[in-house]
Protein backbone atom coordinates (compact mmCIF):
# COMPACT_ATOMS: atom_id res chain seq x y z
CA UNK A 1 0.00 0.00 0.00
CA UNK A 2 1.49 3.40 -0.85
CA UNK A 3 1.35 5.57 1.57
CA UNK A 4 1.51 9.18 -0.78
CA UNK A 5 0.95 12.25 1.55
CA UNK A 6 -0.42 15.41 0.40
CA UNK A 7 0.98 18.44 2.06
CA UNK A 8 -0.32 21.66 2.88
CA UNK A 9 2.06 24.83 1.32
CA UNK A 10 2.05 27.98 0.55
CA UNK A 11 3.90 29.97 -1.92
CA UNK A 12 7.30 31.42 -1.36
CA UNK A 13 7.22 34.69 -3.96
CA UNK A 14 11.54 33.84 -5.26
CA UNK A 15 11.60 30.92 -6.60
CA UNK A 16 12.11 32.58 -10.19
CA UNK A 17 15.14 30.35 -12.02
CA UNK A 18 17.86 32.78 -12.97
CA UNK A 19 20.42 31.90 -15.93
CA UNK A 20 21.31 28.25 -14.71
CA UNK A 21 18.04 27.36 -12.71
CA UNK A 22 17.38 28.59 -8.76
CA UNK A 23 20.19 29.22 -6.87
CA UNK A 24 19.34 30.72 -2.84
CA UNK A 25 21.89 29.75 -0.10
CA UNK A 26 21.65 26.57 1.64
CA UNK A 27 19.78 27.94 4.80
CA UNK A 28 16.58 29.11 2.12
CA UNK A 29 16.31 25.77 0.85
CA UNK A 30 15.67 23.82 4.00
CA UNK A 31 13.02 26.01 4.93
CA UNK A 32 10.27 23.75 5.57
CA UNK A 33 8.07 23.09 2.24
CA UNK A 34 10.79 25.53 -0.16
CA UNK A 35 12.73 23.06 -2.05
CA UNK A 36 9.36 20.45 -2.14
CA UNK A 37 7.31 23.74 -3.65
CA UNK A 38 10.16 24.10 -6.48
CA UNK A 39 10.22 20.34 -7.06
CA UNK A 40 6.19 19.86 -7.09
CA UNK A 41 6.61 23.17 -9.43
CA UNK A 42 8.24 21.74 -12.09
CA UNK A 43 6.43 18.54 -11.86
CA UNK A 44 3.13 20.26 -12.13
CA UNK A 45 4.24 22.32 -15.45
CA UNK A 46 5.30 19.12 -17.40
CA UNK A 47 2.59 16.85 -18.75
CA UNK A 48 2.96 13.05 -19.78
CA UNK A 49 5.45 12.34 -17.40
CA UNK A 50 4.01 9.45 -15.98
CA UNK A 51 5.59 5.60 -15.93
CA UNK A 52 8.54 8.12 -17.36
CA UNK A 53 11.52 7.87 -16.65
CA UNK A 54 13.93 11.04 -14.69
CA UNK A 55 17.52 11.07 -14.37
CA UNK A 56 18.81 12.75 -11.08
CA UNK A 57 22.06 14.24 -9.42
CA UNK A 58 24.26 16.46 -8.30
CA UNK A 59 27.42 18.10 -8.07
CA UNK A 60 27.99 16.91 -4.41
CA UNK A 61 27.37 19.91 -2.57
CA UNK A 62 26.21 20.32 0.55
CA UNK A 63 22.57 19.44 0.75
CA UNK A 64 23.04 17.11 -2.26
CA UNK A 65 21.69 13.80 -0.56
CA UNK A 66 18.79 15.59 1.43
CA UNK A 67 17.39 17.23 -1.36
CA UNK A 68 18.03 13.66 -3.40
CA UNK A 69 16.06 11.49 -0.58
CA UNK A 70 13.11 13.99 -1.11
CA UNK A 71 13.30 14.29 -5.16
CA UNK A 72 12.99 10.73 -5.19
CA UNK A 73 10.08 10.45 -3.05
CA UNK A 74 8.16 13.05 -4.64
CA UNK A 75 9.18 11.60 -8.12
CA UNK A 76 7.73 8.47 -6.84
CA UNK A 77 4.06 10.65 -5.43
CA UNK A 78 3.86 11.88 -8.69
CA UNK A 79 3.70 8.84 -10.84
CA UNK A 80 7.47 8.64 -12.33
CA UNK A 81 7.75 5.16 -14.05
CA UNK A 82 11.79 4.77 -12.92
CA UNK A 83 14.51 7.30 -11.44
CA UNK A 84 17.95 7.01 -12.29
CA UNK A 85 20.14 8.22 -9.89
CA UNK A 86 24.24 8.52 -10.20
CA UNK A 87 25.74 6.64 -6.97
CA UNK A 88 25.79 8.48 -4.11
CA UNK A 89 23.84 11.41 -5.50
CA UNK A 90 26.23 12.35 -7.70
CA UNK A 91 26.14 13.16 -11.51
CA UNK A 92 28.46 16.42 -13.11
CA UNK A 93 25.87 18.27 -15.77
CA UNK A 94 27.09 17.16 -18.39
CA UNK A 95 26.93 13.40 -17.40
CA UNK A 96 23.32 14.31 -16.23
CA UNK A 97 22.67 15.48 -19.90
CA UNK A 98 24.19 12.09 -21.60
CA UNK A 99 22.24 9.62 -19.47
CA UNK A 100 19.35 11.39 -20.16
CA UNK A 101 19.51 11.48 -23.85
CA UNK A 102 21.22 7.39 -23.82
CA UNK A 103 18.35 6.25 -22.04
CA UNK A 104 15.92 8.20 -23.75
CA UNK A 105 14.43 9.59 -20.32
CA UNK A 106 11.92 12.22 -20.08
CA UNK A 107 13.90 14.76 -18.23
CA UNK A 108 16.01 15.00 -15.38
CA UNK A 109 16.66 17.26 -11.99
CA UNK A 110 20.12 18.55 -11.84
CA UNK A 111 21.48 19.51 -8.24
CA UNK A 112 24.09 22.54 -8.42
CA UNK A 113 25.08 25.61 -7.92
CA UNK A 114 27.80 25.28 -10.64
CA UNK A 115 31.16 27.00 -8.80
CA UNK A 116 29.31 29.13 -6.39
CA UNK A 117 30.97 28.10 -3.32
CA UNK A 118 29.30 25.61 -1.31
CA UNK A 119 29.04 24.40 2.66
CA UNK A 120 26.19 25.02 5.16
CA UNK A 121 25.76 28.85 4.47
CA UNK A 122 27.01 29.08 1.41
CA UNK A 123 24.75 28.03 -2.14
CA UNK A 124 22.57 25.11 -3.23
CA UNK A 125 20.75 25.10 -6.94
CA UNK A 126 18.21 23.21 -8.92
CA UNK A 127 17.62 23.14 -12.30
CA UNK A 128 15.14 20.89 -14.59
CA UNK A 129 16.62 19.86 -18.11
CA UNK A 130 14.21 18.87 -21.28
CA UNK A 131 14.57 15.33 -22.96
CA UNK A 132 17.37 16.75 -24.97
CA UNK A 133 19.42 16.91 -21.86
CA UNK A 134 19.67 20.46 -21.92
CA UNK A 135 18.55 22.95 -19.88
CA UNK A 136 14.87 23.77 -19.93
CA UNK A 137 13.94 27.31 -22.46
CA UNK A 138 12.69 29.98 -21.11
CA UNK A 139 9.05 28.89 -21.62
CA UNK A 140 9.36 25.66 -19.25
CA UNK A 141 11.11 28.19 -16.68
CA UNK A 142 8.77 30.92 -16.64
CA UNK A 143 6.14 28.35 -16.46
CA UNK A 144 7.82 26.48 -13.23
CA UNK A 145 8.06 29.70 -11.79
CA UNK A 146 4.74 30.63 -12.63
CA UNK A 147 3.24 27.51 -10.85
CA UNK A 148 5.56 28.50 -7.98
CA UNK A 149 3.52 31.28 -7.23
CA UNK A 150 0.02 29.53 -7.04
CA UNK A 151 1.07 26.28 -5.28
CA UNK A 152 -0.65 24.97 -2.63
CA UNK A 153 -0.33 21.34 -1.98
CA UNK A 154 2.51 19.29 -2.90
CA UNK A 155 2.72 15.67 -2.93
CA UNK A 156 5.54 13.37 -0.82
CA UNK A 157 5.78 9.23 -0.22
CA UNK A 158 6.53 8.72 3.47
CA UNK A 159 8.83 6.26 3.05
CA UNK A 160 12.49 6.03 4.99
CA UNK A 161 15.65 7.21 3.17
CA UNK A 162 17.15 5.05 0.75
CA UNK A 163 20.37 4.11 0.21
CA UNK A 164 22.22 6.00 -2.78
CA UNK A 165 25.70 4.74 -1.88
CA UNK A 166 25.52 0.99 -3.70
CA UNK A 167 24.84 0.25 -7.55
CA UNK A 168 21.44 -1.44 -7.76
CA UNK A 169 17.78 -1.14 -8.12
CA UNK A 170 14.80 -1.60 -6.09
CA UNK A 171 11.38 -0.08 -5.57
CA UNK A 172 9.85 3.03 -3.93
CA UNK A 173 6.43 2.90 -3.70
CA UNK A 174 5.73 1.79 -7.10
CA UNK A 175 8.23 3.54 -8.81
CA UNK A 176 11.72 2.21 -9.89
CA UNK A 177 14.90 3.14 -8.59
CA UNK A 178 18.02 2.86 -10.26
CA UNK A 179 21.31 3.51 -9.19
CA UNK A 180 23.56 4.10 -11.93
CA UNK A 181 27.61 4.62 -12.04
CA UNK A 182 28.00 8.46 -12.36
CA UNK A 183 30.77 7.42 -15.14
CA UNK A 184 29.84 4.70 -17.15
CA UNK A 185 27.89 5.95 -19.77
CA UNK A 186 29.36 9.47 -19.83
CA UNK A 187 33.20 7.80 -20.31
CA UNK A 188 32.06 5.31 -23.38
CA UNK A 189 30.52 8.50 -25.25
CA UNK A 190 33.92 10.58 -24.75
CA UNK A 191 35.81 7.50 -25.98
CA UNK A 192 33.33 7.61 -28.90
CA UNK A 193 34.20 10.93 -29.74
CA UNK A 194 38.16 11.50 -29.69
CA UNK A 195 41.03 10.23 -30.68
CA UNK A 196 42.05 7.90 -27.65
CA UNK A 197 44.97 6.08 -29.18
CA UNK A 198 46.75 9.16 -29.68
CA UNK A 199 45.69 10.98 -26.68
CA UNK A 200 47.25 7.83 -24.55
CA UNK A 201 50.45 7.86 -26.76
CA UNK A 202 51.01 11.66 -25.51
CA UNK A 203 49.97 11.28 -22.57
CA UNK A 204 51.94 7.95 -21.31
CA UNK A 205 55.11 9.30 -23.50
CA UNK A 206 56.82 10.19 -20.72
CA UNK A 207 57.43 13.15 -22.76
CA UNK A 208 54.51 15.51 -21.56
CA UNK A 209 52.96 16.33 -18.98
CA UNK A 210 49.20 17.06 -17.98
CA UNK A 211 48.14 18.66 -14.92
CA UNK A 212 44.18 18.21 -13.96
CA UNK A 213 42.61 20.14 -11.65
CA UNK A 214 39.12 18.83 -10.48
CA UNK A 215 39.03 21.44 -7.58
CA UNK A 216 37.30 18.94 -4.75
CA UNK A 217 34.37 19.24 -6.82
CA UNK A 218 32.65 16.35 -9.11
CA UNK A 219 34.69 15.71 -12.11
CA UNK A 220 37.53 14.07 -9.96
CA UNK A 221 35.89 10.92 -10.81
CA UNK A 222 35.78 11.38 -13.83
CA UNK A 223 39.20 12.71 -14.69
CA UNK A 224 40.27 9.73 -12.73
CA UNK A 225 38.28 7.32 -14.41
CA UNK A 226 39.44 8.72 -17.98
CA UNK A 227 42.88 10.20 -18.00
CA UNK A 228 44.13 8.05 -15.33
CA UNK A 229 42.42 4.93 -15.51
CA UNK A 230 41.65 4.44 -19.38
CA UNK A 231 44.23 6.98 -21.60
CA UNK A 232 47.44 6.37 -19.25
CA UNK A 233 48.18 9.62 -18.04
CA UNK A 234 49.94 8.82 -14.51
CA UNK A 235 48.64 8.41 -11.16
CA UNK A 236 48.49 11.94 -9.84
CA UNK A 237 48.09 13.74 -13.09
CA UNK A 238 44.29 14.93 -11.14
CA UNK A 239 44.48 16.90 -8.58
CA UNK A 240 41.81 17.81 -5.54
CA UNK A 241 40.17 14.81 -7.20
CA UNK A 242 38.15 13.89 -4.57
CA UNK A 243 34.56 15.91 -4.44
CA UNK A 244 33.64 16.94 -1.14
CA UNK A 245 30.46 18.81 0.11
CA UNK A 246 32.31 21.93 0.75
CA UNK A 247 34.83 21.92 -2.59
CA UNK A 248 37.41 21.60 0.39
CA UNK A 249 36.48 25.50 1.37
CA UNK A 250 37.26 26.14 -2.54
CA UNK A 251 35.69 28.45 -4.99
CA UNK A 252 36.04 26.35 -8.20
CA UNK A 253 35.73 28.80 -10.56
CA UNK A 254 37.94 27.34 -13.61
CA UNK A 255 39.47 31.39 -13.92
CA UNK A 256 43.20 32.34 -13.37
CA UNK A 257 41.73 33.82 -9.76
CA UNK A 258 39.99 30.98 -8.12
CA UNK A 259 42.38 28.08 -9.88
CA UNK A 260 45.59 29.68 -8.38
CA UNK A 261 46.92 26.35 -7.53
CA UNK A 262 46.72 25.35 -10.71
CA UNK A 263 47.68 28.34 -12.00
CA UNK A 264 51.13 28.47 -9.99
CA UNK A 265 52.18 25.37 -11.03
CA UNK A 266 51.77 26.03 -14.94
CA UNK A 267 53.57 29.34 -14.56
CA UNK A 268 56.44 27.68 -12.00
CA UNK A 269 59.78 26.42 -12.59
CA UNK A 270 59.24 23.10 -14.24
CA UNK A 271 55.94 23.52 -15.48
CA UNK A 272 53.53 20.91 -17.20
CA UNK A 273 53.30 21.01 -20.64
CA UNK A 274 49.40 21.62 -20.34
CA UNK A 275 47.00 22.31 -17.03
CA UNK A 276 43.23 22.22 -16.71
CA UNK A 277 40.68 22.88 -14.47
CA UNK A 278 36.63 22.31 -14.35
CA UNK A 279 34.23 23.79 -12.12
CA UNK A 280 31.40 22.66 -9.09
CA UNK A 281 29.51 20.57 -11.43
CA UNK A 282 31.64 19.82 -14.04
CA UNK A 283 30.62 21.73 -17.35
CA UNK A 284 33.12 24.67 -17.08
CA UNK A 285 37.00 24.42 -18.42
CA UNK A 286 40.04 26.21 -18.38
CA UNK A 287 43.42 25.48 -20.35
CA UNK A 288 46.38 26.73 -20.02
CA UNK A 289 49.69 25.82 -21.81
CA UNK A 290 52.83 25.96 -19.96
CA UNK A 291 53.38 29.93 -18.79
CA UNK A 292 50.20 30.27 -21.28
CA UNK A 293 46.22 30.71 -20.21
CA UNK A 294 44.01 30.60 -23.38
CA UNK A 295 40.60 32.64 -22.97
CA UNK A 296 37.67 30.83 -23.61
CA UNK A 297 36.39 32.65 -25.92
CA UNK A 298 39.88 32.20 -27.50
CA UNK A 299 40.04 28.12 -26.63
CA UNK A 300 36.05 28.07 -28.79
CA UNK A 301 37.50 29.40 -31.68
CA UNK A 302 40.72 26.97 -32.05
CA UNK A 303 38.10 24.33 -31.40
CA UNK A 304 36.49 24.61 -34.19
CA UNK A 305 39.37 25.84 -36.43
CA UNK A 306 41.09 22.56 -35.50
CA UNK A 307 38.04 20.27 -35.32
CA UNK A 308 38.73 17.91 -38.16
CA UNK A 309 41.50 16.37 -36.64
CA UNK A 310 39.01 14.93 -33.77
CA UNK A 311 37.19 11.70 -35.25
CA UNK A 312 33.39 12.58 -34.01
CA UNK A 313 33.87 16.65 -35.88
CA UNK A 314 35.99 14.73 -38.99
CA UNK A 315 33.51 15.70 -41.33
CA UNK A 316 32.78 19.51 -40.54
CA UNK A 317 30.67 21.54 -38.29
CA UNK A 318 27.63 22.53 -39.49
CA UNK A 319 27.54 25.62 -37.91
CA UNK A 320 29.26 27.57 -34.54
CA UNK A 321 27.63 29.40 -31.80
CA UNK A 322 28.22 31.82 -28.71
CA UNK A 323 26.92 33.97 -26.60
CA UNK A 324 26.36 37.16 -27.06
CA UNK A 325 29.38 38.40 -24.84
CA UNK A 326 31.59 35.93 -25.87
CA UNK A 327 34.46 37.27 -28.57
CA UNK A 328 33.80 37.33 -31.82
CA UNK A 329 37.06 35.10 -32.55
CA UNK A 330 34.77 32.41 -33.12
CA UNK A 331 32.99 34.31 -36.10
CA UNK A 332 36.34 34.56 -38.02
CA UNK A 333 36.78 30.76 -37.79
CA UNK A 334 33.33 30.30 -38.80
CA UNK A 335 33.78 32.73 -41.70
CA UNK A 336 36.77 30.85 -42.96
CA UNK A 337 35.14 27.99 -42.85
CA UNK A 338 31.80 29.07 -44.89
CA UNK A 339 29.31 28.08 -41.84
CA UNK A 340 27.02 29.88 -39.82
CA UNK A 341 27.79 31.70 -36.65
CA UNK A 342 24.83 31.98 -34.07
CA UNK A 343 24.79 34.99 -31.54
CA UNK A 344 22.57 34.14 -28.43
CA UNK A 345 22.25 35.44 -25.37
CA UNK A 346 23.68 34.42 -22.18
CA UNK A 347 23.14 31.01 -20.52
CA UNK A 348 23.46 27.43 -21.99
CA UNK A 349 19.67 26.74 -23.14
CA UNK A 350 19.60 29.14 -25.78
CA UNK A 351 21.69 26.57 -27.78
CA UNK A 352 19.50 23.46 -27.64
CA UNK A 353 17.62 24.60 -30.44
CA UNK A 354 20.38 25.33 -32.35
CA UNK A 355 22.01 22.04 -31.57
CA UNK A 356 18.29 19.83 -32.10
CA UNK A 357 18.10 21.67 -35.18
CA UNK A 358 21.81 20.85 -36.69
CA UNK A 359 22.55 24.36 -37.24
CA UNK A 360 25.00 24.41 -34.60
CA UNK A 361 28.17 22.00 -33.68
CA UNK A 362 30.20 23.43 -31.54
CA UNK A 363 28.80 25.86 -29.10
CA UNK A 364 30.85 28.38 -26.20
CA UNK A 365 30.68 31.42 -23.94
CA UNK A 366 32.95 33.22 -22.34
CA UNK A 367 32.62 32.04 -18.93
CA UNK A 368 34.90 28.81 -19.46
CA UNK A 369 32.28 27.10 -20.86
CA UNK A 370 32.86 24.96 -24.56
CA UNK A 371 30.32 22.02 -25.95
CA UNK A 372 28.99 20.47 -28.79
CA UNK A 373 26.18 18.08 -29.93
CA UNK A 374 27.23 15.51 -28.04
CA UNK A 375 25.35 16.23 -25.48
CA UNK A 376 22.93 19.64 -24.21
CA UNK A 377 25.35 21.05 -21.75
CA UNK A 378 28.78 22.47 -21.59
CA UNK A 379 31.25 19.93 -20.71
CA UNK A 380 34.42 21.13 -19.32
CA UNK A 381 36.12 17.42 -19.59
CA UNK A 382 34.94 17.22 -23.39
CA UNK A 383 36.99 20.42 -24.02
CA UNK A 384 40.02 19.03 -22.25
CA UNK A 385 40.19 15.90 -24.14
CA UNK A 386 39.46 18.15 -27.40
CA UNK A 387 42.24 19.76 -26.61
CA UNK A 388 44.60 16.91 -26.17
CA UNK A 389 43.33 15.59 -29.25
CA UNK A 390 44.60 18.42 -31.18
CA UNK A 391 48.15 18.73 -29.27
CA UNK A 392 48.63 14.60 -30.20
CA UNK A 393 47.64 15.37 -33.65
CA UNK A 394 49.80 18.82 -34.12
CA UNK A 395 52.47 17.77 -31.77
CA UNK A 396 53.18 21.57 -30.99
CA UNK A 397 52.41 23.28 -27.65
CA UNK A 398 49.42 25.36 -26.53
CA UNK A 399 50.82 28.49 -26.97
CA UNK A 400 51.88 27.81 -30.45
CA UNK A 401 48.67 26.46 -31.56
CA UNK A 402 47.28 29.90 -29.82
CA UNK A 403 50.04 32.04 -31.31
CA UNK A 404 49.59 30.76 -35.20
CA UNK A 405 46.27 30.91 -34.78
CA UNK A 406 46.22 34.29 -33.93
CA UNK A 407 48.85 34.86 -36.80
CA UNK A 408 45.56 33.27 -39.39
CA UNK A 409 42.70 35.15 -37.89
CA UNK A 410 44.08 38.07 -35.72
CA UNK A 411 44.06 38.26 -32.10
CA UNK A 412 40.44 39.20 -30.11
CA UNK A 413 41.63 40.70 -27.04
CA UNK A 414 38.89 39.94 -24.72
CA UNK A 415 38.53 40.99 -20.45
CA UNK A 416 35.59 40.12 -18.35
CA UNK A 417 35.21 42.50 -15.46
CA UNK A 418 32.94 41.32 -12.49
CA UNK A 419 32.12 43.68 -9.81
CA UNK A 420 30.39 40.96 -7.49
CA UNK A 421 28.36 41.90 -4.60
CA UNK A 422 26.75 45.01 -5.64
CA UNK A 423 23.34 46.61 -3.53
CA UNK A 424 20.95 45.63 -6.25
CA UNK A 425 19.10 48.91 -6.10
CA UNK A 426 22.42 50.79 -7.29
CA UNK A 427 22.92 48.25 -9.78
CA UNK A 428 20.01 48.19 -11.09
CA UNK A 429 20.12 52.41 -10.82
CA UNK A 430 23.38 52.19 -13.36
CA UNK A 431 21.58 49.28 -15.66
CA UNK A 432 18.98 52.41 -15.70
CA UNK A 433 21.05 54.60 -16.51
CA UNK A 434 22.87 53.47 -18.96
CA UNK A 435 19.75 52.44 -20.72
CA UNK A 436 18.80 56.20 -20.93
CA UNK A 437 21.72 56.82 -22.00
CA UNK A 438 21.37 54.67 -25.18
CA UNK A 439 19.82 57.35 -27.38
CA UNK A 440 22.51 59.39 -26.97
CA UNK A 441 25.53 57.46 -27.80
CA UNK A 442 25.21 56.24 -31.35
CA UNK A 443 27.49 58.50 -33.07
CA UNK A 444 29.31 59.52 -30.45
CA UNK A 445 33.46 59.83 -30.63
CA UNK A 446 35.46 58.70 -27.57
CA UNK A 447 39.03 59.23 -28.29
CA UNK A 448 39.78 57.21 -31.15
CA UNK A 449 36.62 55.32 -30.78
CA UNK A 450 33.25 55.61 -32.61
CA UNK A 451 29.90 54.53 -31.32
CA UNK A 452 28.81 52.10 -34.40
CA UNK A 453 25.42 51.24 -32.14
CA UNK A 454 24.18 50.48 -28.71
CA UNK A 455 21.39 48.71 -27.76
CA UNK A 456 19.91 45.93 -25.54
CA UNK A 457 20.31 43.04 -27.20
CA UNK A 458 17.43 40.83 -28.46
CA UNK A 459 17.45 37.94 -29.64
CA UNK A 460 14.69 35.46 -31.91
CA UNK A 461 15.47 31.62 -31.40
CA UNK A 462 15.57 30.95 -35.49
CA UNK A 463 13.82 27.75 -34.56
CA UNK A 464 10.91 28.14 -32.74
CA UNK A 465 10.92 31.94 -32.93
CA UNK A 466 10.72 33.05 -29.44
CA UNK A 467 11.83 36.43 -28.50
CA UNK A 468 14.62 36.63 -25.35
CA UNK A 469 14.58 40.70 -24.61
CA UNK A 470 16.92 43.16 -22.50
CA UNK A 471 19.64 40.18 -22.85
CA UNK A 472 22.59 43.12 -22.26
CA UNK A 473 23.67 45.84 -23.35
CA UNK A 474 25.91 46.73 -25.90
CA UNK A 475 28.13 49.23 -27.02
CA UNK A 476 29.78 48.44 -30.54
CA UNK A 477 32.39 50.73 -32.56
CA UNK A 478 33.16 51.41 -35.74
CA UNK A 479 36.21 49.46 -35.89
CA UNK A 480 34.67 46.27 -34.29
CA UNK A 481 35.47 46.77 -30.99
CA UNK A 482 32.40 46.20 -28.15
CA UNK A 483 31.30 46.90 -24.66
CA UNK A 484 28.52 44.66 -22.56
CA UNK A 485 27.09 45.21 -19.70
CA UNK A 486 24.69 43.06 -17.80
CA UNK A 487 23.60 41.60 -14.51
CA UNK A 488 24.29 38.15 -13.24
CA UNK A 489 21.36 35.91 -13.57
CA UNK A 490 23.37 32.78 -10.71
CA UNK A 491 24.10 34.96 -8.03
CA UNK A 492 22.37 34.44 -4.30
CA UNK A 493 23.41 37.58 -3.01
CA UNK A 494 22.94 41.71 -4.00
CA UNK A 495 23.74 41.96 -7.60
CA UNK A 496 27.06 41.01 -10.10
CA UNK A 497 27.59 43.69 -12.87
CA UNK A 498 29.52 42.20 -15.63
CA UNK A 499 31.52 44.53 -18.22
CA UNK A 500 32.83 42.55 -21.28
CA UNK A 501 35.20 44.35 -23.35
CA UNK A 502 36.72 43.53 -26.56
CA UNK A 503 39.19 44.68 -29.21
CA UNK A 504 40.55 43.12 -32.27
CA UNK A 505 43.80 43.56 -33.27
CA UNK A 506 44.89 42.03 -36.98
CA UNK A 507 48.56 42.61 -37.18
CA UNK A 508 51.22 39.62 -35.34
CA UNK A 509 53.50 42.57 -34.16
CA UNK A 510 50.51 43.40 -31.86
CA UNK A 511 49.86 40.06 -30.32
CA UNK A 512 51.52 40.17 -27.09
CA UNK A 513 50.33 42.62 -25.55
CA UNK A 514 48.72 42.42 -22.02
CA UNK A 515 44.48 42.22 -23.00
CA UNK A 516 44.21 44.41 -19.72
CA UNK A 517 46.28 47.07 -21.46
CA UNK A 518 45.25 46.69 -25.12
CA UNK A 519 41.88 47.14 -23.55
CA UNK A 520 42.77 50.33 -21.39
CA UNK A 521 40.95 52.43 -23.41
CA UNK A 522 37.74 50.46 -23.78
CA UNK A 523 38.10 50.64 -19.92
CA UNK A 524 38.05 54.03 -19.40
CA UNK A 525 35.31 54.13 -21.83
CA UNK A 526 33.20 51.47 -20.17
CA UNK A 527 33.57 53.53 -16.96
CA UNK A 528 33.00 57.00 -18.42
CA UNK A 529 29.07 55.64 -19.90
CA UNK A 530 28.14 53.85 -16.99
CA UNK A 531 29.84 55.61 -14.12
CA UNK A 532 30.53 52.20 -12.29
CA UNK A 533 33.26 53.61 -9.71
CA UNK A 534 30.02 55.76 -8.31
CA UNK A 535 27.46 53.30 -8.39
CA UNK A 536 29.30 50.55 -7.25
CA UNK A 537 31.24 52.43 -4.88
CA UNK A 538 34.00 50.09 -6.00
CA UNK A 539 37.28 51.34 -7.63
CA UNK A 540 37.94 48.26 -9.40
CA UNK A 541 36.57 45.13 -10.31
CA UNK A 542 36.48 42.45 -7.75
CA UNK A 543 37.35 39.46 -10.42
CA UNK A 544 39.28 40.37 -13.83
CA UNK A 545 38.91 36.78 -15.96
C1 LIG B 1 27.04 32.72 -15.73
C2 LIG B 1 27.81 32.85 -17.03
C3 LIG B 1 27.06 32.16 -18.15
C4 LIG B 1 26.80 30.70 -17.76
C5 LIG B 1 26.08 30.65 -16.43
C6 LIG B 1 25.87 29.24 -15.93
O1 LIG B 1 25.80 33.38 -15.83
O2 LIG B 1 28.03 34.20 -17.36
O3 LIG B 1 27.79 32.26 -19.34
O4 LIG B 1 26.03 30.05 -18.74
O5 LIG B 1 26.82 31.35 -15.44
O6 LIG B 1 27.09 28.56 -15.86
P1 LIG B 1 25.53 34.85 -15.25
O7 LIG B 1 24.07 35.13 -15.47
O8 LIG B 1 25.95 34.82 -13.83
O9 LIG B 1 26.42 35.75 -16.04
V1 LIG B 1 27.34 27.45 -14.60
O10 LIG B 1 28.80 26.62 -14.96
O11 LIG B 1 27.31 28.55 -13.28
O12 LIG B 1 26.04 26.46 -14.61
CO1 LIG C 1 29.02 25.02 -13.93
Amino acid sequence: MMNIKTVPTQPFADQKPGTSGLRKKVPVFQQPHYLENFVQSIFDSLEGFQGQTLVLGGDGRYYNRQAIQIILKMAAASGFGRVLVGRSGILSTPAASCVIRKNAAFGGIILSASHNPAGPNEDFGIKYNISNGGPAPEKVTEAIFARSTAIATYKILDVADVDLDKLGSFKLGEMNVEVIDAVNDYAQLMESLFDCDRIRELLASGHFRMCMDSMHAVTGPYAHRLFEQRLGAPLGTVQNGEPLEDFGGGHPDPNLVYAHDLVERLFGDNAPDFGAASDGDGDRNMILGRHFFVTPSDSLAVLAANAKLVPAYRDGLAGIARSMPTSQAADRVAAQLGIDCYETPTGWKFFGNLLDAGKATLCGEESFGTGSNHVREKDGLWAVLFWLNILSVRQQSVEQIVREHWQTYGRNYYSRHDYEGVESDRANALVTDLRAAMPTLKGKQFGGYQVDYCDDFSYTDPVDGSVSQKQGIRLGFTDGSRIVFRLSGTGTQGATLRVYLESYESNPAHHNRDPQVALRDLIAIAEQVAQIRQFTGMEQPTVIT
